[in-house]
C-alpha cells in the first residue's frame, strides 16, 4: 500500500478480537488519534504503519473502515525491553517530571534502537517518491533520523503526545544525544505546548551544538528544523451530539438513579496510570467528608480507572495501593447503599463515557503532569447546557486553554479539596459564566483545527520538494 501520506504510530488504530464464528478479525479502538488523523488519512489515501498489540506474526497489511492498515509485529522480548521498558520503564516517566524513576537499562535501549529501525524500514518502504511520513510519539523518536538516512526525499513531521522535559531532568538520560538527533530527523517537531518546544530547542543548542533561533534549529547539511507547540484537541461537535442522544441521555439518568440522586456527583476517568494523580484526588474527597464539608448522603465519587500496561510493575503496585485506599475509605466513611467512592476498574464504549461526563456535577482531573489530558476536553464538549464544573490540574496541558476551570496544584490536597468544595458549592450563574467561555474555547480548537495546521504547518516547510498534502475535506 504505497502511499503519499503515512502515518507510523507505535499501535494501530485497532484491536485483535475473536469473531463470532471464532475466527481472528479487527474492531476499532476508538481513540482520540484516530479520530484526529483519520480525515486526513481519507482526504490522501493515506497508510497507517503500527503494531496492533500481541505477538502474532505474518499479519498481512489490510483495509479497515477505508483506512490502509499495515500490522507491525512485536516479539515476546520486544514488548518487554522496546515497550513495557524503554518506552514506558524509561521515557514515560523521565518525560513526566519523574513521577516515578525511571529505570536506564542498555538492554532496553537497545531493543528500542532495533524497533525504531524497523518502523523506519517500513515507513520507507511504503512512501511513494516526495510523500509525507507523520511520526508519532515517546516510542518512535528515533525513527524521524532512521528514516531521513534511507529516504531523504520524504517531508518528516513528528509529533510528541506528552510533556517534552527541561533541561535539568532530560539530560539525566545516557542516550540524550542520541534521541535529540532522532528528532531532528523530522522537517517539523510538534509538542503539546510551548514550554516542550522551548525546551527542545534549548536542549539541541546545548547538547547537540547546533545553532536555533527561536523556533528554528539550523543543522550544518543546510536543513531548517522547526519545533513548535500544536495543542491537540478533540471531536468537539461529535462530542456534543453523542451526549445530546437520547440514549445518552437515558443512559445518565440511570447513572444518577443507580447511585441513588445524590446532590452532586463528582466523576474521574483516567488510566489507570500513576502520573494522574488518583490517589491524591480520592484522599482530598475522602478528607472533605470525615470533616464533615461533604456527606455520603449528597455527594459520591464515581471513579473509573481505565486498566493500562498492567504487564509493568509500578502500574500492578498502584492498582493495589489504590484498591486498597479506595476499601478504606468506602469501609471507614460508607454507608448501606452509599459507597464514598464508587470505583471501576474496567473500560467503558463512547457512549458510556458520554453518559458520566452527562451524569456528572464535578469532573476532577489532577494529574501531577499531563501533555494534554482530553478527558477535560471531553467533559467540557459534553456539557452542551452550560453546566457542570471542572477542577483541572496546573500541570495539565490543557491548563494553558481552559483557564475558567478551577485550577489547582495537585501536590496541594488542602488547595484541592478547597477547589473541590468551591465547585460543588459553586451557583449555577458562576458554573454558566465558566462553562460558556471553555466551550467556546473548545468548540474553535478541535482535533480537526490540530489536525489541519500541523500539516500545514508541514508543508510549508521548503526543506524538500515533496508533493503538498492536501487537507482534509470537513463537513
Ligand atoms: C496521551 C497523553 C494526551 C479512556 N478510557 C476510555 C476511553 N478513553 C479515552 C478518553 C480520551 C483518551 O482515551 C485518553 O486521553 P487522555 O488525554 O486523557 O490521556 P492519555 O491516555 O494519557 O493520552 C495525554 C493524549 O495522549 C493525546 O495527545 O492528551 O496527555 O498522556 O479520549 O475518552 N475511551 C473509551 N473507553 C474507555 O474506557 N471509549
Amino acid at each position: 500500500m504505497p502511499a503519499d501520506l503515512v502515518i507510523v504510530a507505535n499501535r494501530l488504530p485497532v484491536d485483535r478480537v475473536e469473531q463470532s464464528d471464532g475466527t481472528p478479525g479487527w474492531r476499532g479502538s476508538p481513540g482520540g488519534l484516530v479520530t484526529a488523523i483519520e480525515p486526513v488519512m481519507r482526504a490522501n489515501d493515506g497508510t497507517w504503519i503500527g503494531w496492533p498489540g500481541g505477538t502474532e506474526t505474518d499479519l498481512e497489511p489490510f483495509e479497515y473502515d477505508g483506512m490502509n492498515l499495515v500490522p507491525m509485529t512485536m516479539s515476546q522480548s520486544e514488548i518487554e525491553l522496546f515497550y513495557e521498558g524503554f518506552a514506558n520503564g524509561t521515557i514515560w516517566p523521565l518525560y513526566h517530571d519523574l513521577v516515578a524513576k525511571p529505570e536506564f537499562h542498555r538492554e532496553w535501549w537497545d531493543a528500542y534502537v532495533a524497533v525504531n529501525q524497523r518502523f523506519a524500514e517500513k515507513a520507507a518502504s511504503l512512501a511513494n517518491k516526495g510523500a509525507t511520513v507523520w511520526v508519532h510519539d515517546y516510542q518512535l523518536q528515533l525513527v524521524p533520523q532512521m528514516l531521513r538516512e534511507l529516504r531523504p526525499d520524504l517531508r518528516i513531521g513528528f509529533y510528541l503526545h506528552i510533556p517534552f522535559p527541561p533541561a535539568e531532568l532530560f539530560q539525566q538520560l545516557p542516550w540524550r544525544r542520541q534521541i535529540l538527533e532522532g528528532l531532528l530527523g523530522a522537517d517539523l517537531v510538534g509538542f503539546q505546548l510551548p514550554g516542550g518546544a522551548g525546551n527542545f530547542v534549548r536542549l539541541v543548542r546545548q547538547r547537540v551544538g547546533h545553532k536555533t533561533h527561536r523556533d528554528l534549529v539550523y543543522l550544518p547539511d543546510g536543513r531548517t528544523v522547526r519545533a513548535a507547540a500544536f495543542p491537540i484537541s478533540i471531536d468537539a461537535a461529535g462530542f456534543e451530539e453523542l451526549a445530546q442522544s437520547d440514549a445518552v441521555a437515558a443512559r445518565a439518568t440511570a447513572i444518577r438513579e443507580a447511585l441513588g440522586n445524590p446532590r452532586r456527583i463528582f466523576l474521574g476517568i483516567d488510566r489507570l496510570d500513576y502520573t494522574k494523580g488518583i490517589y491524591a484526588r480520592l484522599r482530598a474527597f475522602s478528607e472533605l467528608i470525615a470533616d464533615g464539608h461533604l456527606d455520603v448522603e449528597d455527594a459520591v465519587f464515581v471513579q473509573v480507572a481505565v486498566p493500562s500496561r498492567e504487564q509493568v510493575e509500578q502500574y500492578r503496585i498502584l492498582r493495589d495501593e489504590i484498591d486498597r485506599l479506595v476499601g478504606r475509605i468506602n469501609g471507614d466513611l460508607g454507608r448501606i447503599g452509599k459507597p464514598a467512592i464508587s470505583y471501576l476498574h474496567s473500560s467503558y464504549p463512547r457512549e458510556e463515557m458520554a453518559a458520566l461526563y452527562r451524569a456528572a456535577d464535578i469532573m476532577v482531573v489532577t494529574p501531577y503532569r499531563d501533555g494534554m489530558n482530553l478527558v477535560a476536553k471531553e467533559y467540557v464538549a459534553c456539557r452542551f447546557d452550560d453546566d457542570g464544573a471542572l477542577v483541572l490540574s496546573e500541570f495539565a496541558g490543557a491548563a494553558d486553554e481552559l483557564r475558567q476551570a478551577w485550577l489547582v496544584n495537585p501536590y496541594d490536597i488542602n488547595a484541592m479539596k478547597s477547589s473541590m468544595l468551591e465547585a460543588y458549592a459553586a451557583d449555577e450563574k458562576e458554573l454558566t459564566k465558566r462553562m460558556r467561555a471553555m466551550r467556546k474555547t473548545i468548540r474553535q480548537h478541535d482535533v480537526a483545527a490540530w489536525a489541519d495546521s500541523f500539516m500545514s504547518e508541514l508543508a510549508d516547510v521548503d526543506n524538500t520538494h515533496a508533493k503538498p498534502v492536501k487537507p482534509a475535506k470537513r463537513s
